[in-house]
């Protein structure tokens, strides 16, 4: 591969790559054994030919090696949630048609049954590490690398496929844009089958020759002594972690509460996205800590699109302008390009940085384009040169604690439940989630249904952030003269 193309780490043998607890490996190490994965993987073929090979593991090691490991050797990395339920899981991997799926002994027991029923071979990063390791193939830059899945307005979740240019376009505008170093050093505790755990911090900061510090969770205990101890110089989370994190603060003593915020000040970045921050927890972090945070939108179609910027003015509840390398545009209802400030429209976005294609699915990829701008679905404005997210078209897009959620998909699910005989799901504002899954269900006649147990019905058949946070019994769903139901009057209900 030519370096320049690719998303790859620095080959400074002796510098920090990756802290995962008590252990440190440099870039020499991480390197060599990526090449000894890759190796493994070929097994003998010279090129792995976008085989699907799913993953299905926490930040660690294992994650970067077999993450680069398959784009080294030419596969299709398919990086799956490990909180999955089973049935998400099945669709994920039959949809994608994957064939091998890499996972260490702790998860296999979990995913034994399942593998078994697709024909997919079930294997740990040690299994495959082989001992040398051979030439690996040269790939063209538009050779299909990554698909991340992603609810929409569909009911089942679609493959979004990235291509190694993709991807490089997408990591080389945020190091332009938000002055990556390889003096940063940066902790990631967010899940890594999204593009902001994936991209903006674990591809950013290995391009760049950082140090990244991996959690397998948001661990607040941990990560905040890291913080007092002054370990971390840029930091990135969804909205609902500074919130958790300013909850946490109501937890412990003043002084640890003063350390910690005195630990924030002085990192040379803070950075919120993959929901809208509200103004008031904007004006919130910099009074505790003095950070401005840098507000940018994204999205896994495109990686990020607009950012406020690292140099100038950082505006509360505005999300920038458009990064280096992305052209933005407003669409009115009827086609037409917005060229006046203050008028609302669907932002568009062209650029390297747009994905492929929806995996096996080329009427999905045909509609989300129009001529040739990918359509986001996001409703924005410009006010004195900043974007302004003000919402989505669908109501059916809800997002919690940064996850993006298909409220059909959940409904979906629920119907199957005896007692409920219709159903719409809501995200309801929401202080710490941004927005809480609520259902708005109507019985079958002579049924009753009470919160915990529908909770408890749900375990297992979604993942667990998709289970509703409250419901509410109605004796039947408004809808519209087409028969519709009609969310908005739902959530003004609510
Ligand atoms: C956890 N819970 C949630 C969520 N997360 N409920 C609703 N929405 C959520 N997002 C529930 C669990 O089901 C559980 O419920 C309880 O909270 C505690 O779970 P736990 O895992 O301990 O919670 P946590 O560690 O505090 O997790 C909160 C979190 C997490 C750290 C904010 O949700 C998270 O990592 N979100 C970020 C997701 C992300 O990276 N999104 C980027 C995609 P119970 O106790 O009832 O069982 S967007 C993207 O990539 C684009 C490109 C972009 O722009 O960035
Ligand atoms: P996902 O497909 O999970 O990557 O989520 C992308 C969606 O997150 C976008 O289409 C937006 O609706 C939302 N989003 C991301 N960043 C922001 C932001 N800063 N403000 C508001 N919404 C955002």
């Amino acid at each position: 591969m030519a370096a320049d193309s690719f998303p790859q780490l620095i080959d400074d043998n002796d510098k920090l790559a990756l802290v995962d607890g008590d252990n440190n490996y440099s870039y020499g190490e991480v390197n060599a054994r990526i090449d000894r994965f890759a190796t493994g993987l070929l097994n003998g073929q010279t090129d792995l030919q976008e085989e699907r090979i799913a993953f299905f593991m926490p930040a660690s090691l294992d994650y970067v090696t077999t993450m680069h490991g398959v784009w080294r050797a030419g596969g299709i990395a398919v990086p799956l949630n490990v909180a999955s339920a089973v049935a998400e899981l099945d669709h994920y991997l039959s949809s994608a048609r994957v064939t091998r799926m890499i996972a260490n002994d702790e998860y296999q027991e979990s995913l034994r049954e399942l593998c078994a029923s697709l024909n997919i071979e079930l294997v740990s990063v040690a299994d495959v590490l082989a001992d040398e390791t051979v030439a690996l193939p040269s790939l063209e830059p538009d050779r299909r690398a990554m698909m991340l899945f992603t609810s929409g307005t569909t009911n089942k979740p679609k493959g979004v496929v990235s291509t190694h240019k993709t991807i490089h376009a997408q990591i080389t505008t945020l190091i332009e844009a938000w002055a990556w170093s390889e003096n940063d050093v940066i902790p990631l505790f967010l899940p890594l089958h999204h593009i902001h755990g994936i991209v903006n911090i674990l591809s950013c900061g290995l391009w760049a020759g950082a140090t990244v510090h991996l959690f397998a969770k948001f661990d607040i205990p941990k990560i905040t002594d890291q913080v007092i101890a002054g370990t971390y110089n840029v930091f990135m989370a969804v909205p609902t972690i500074y919130v958790k994190l300013i909850q946490y603060f109501d937890s412990i003593d003043a002084e640890r509460v003063q350390q910690i915020c005195a630990g924030f000040e002085p990192m040379r970045l803070n950075i919120s996205g993959s929901a809208a921050c509200p103004v008031k927890l904007f004006k919130q972090w910099r009074e505790l800590t003095g950070q401005i945070l840098l507000e940018r939108y994204g999205m896994t179609e495109i990686g990020m699109g607009i950012s406020n910027p690292y140099h100038g003015k950082r505006r509360a509840g505005c999300v920038g302008q458009a990064l280096p390398g992305v052209e933005v545009q407003l669409f009115d209802e009827y086609d037409g390009a917005i060229t006046e400030e203050a008028l609302p429209g669907e932002i568009r976005i062209k650029g390297d940085n747009v994905f492929l294609e929806y995996w096996d699915n080329e009427k999905a990829t045909r509609e989300s384009f129009k001529d040739g701008w990918f359509c986001t679905g996001d409703v924005a404005v410009v006010e004195d040169g900043y974007y302004r997210i003000m919402g989505r078209s669908s109501v059916d897009i809800i997002k919690s604690g940064g996850y993006k959620l298909s409220a059909l998909e959940i409904e979906g699910v629920l119907l199957n439940h005896d007692a409920i005989g219709e159903v719409a799901v809501i995200g309801v504002e929401d202080e710490t989630w941004g927005e809480s899954v609520t259902a708005v269900i109507a019985l079958v006649e002579g049924a009753e249904l009470d919160y915990d147990s529908l909770k408890q019905w749900c375990n297992g058949k979604m993942s667990s952030y998709k289970i509703p946070k409250a419901i509410k019994i109605i004796d039947e769903l408004p809808r519209n003269a087409m028969g519709k139901v009609t969310k908005p009057a739902l959530k003004e209900m609510l």
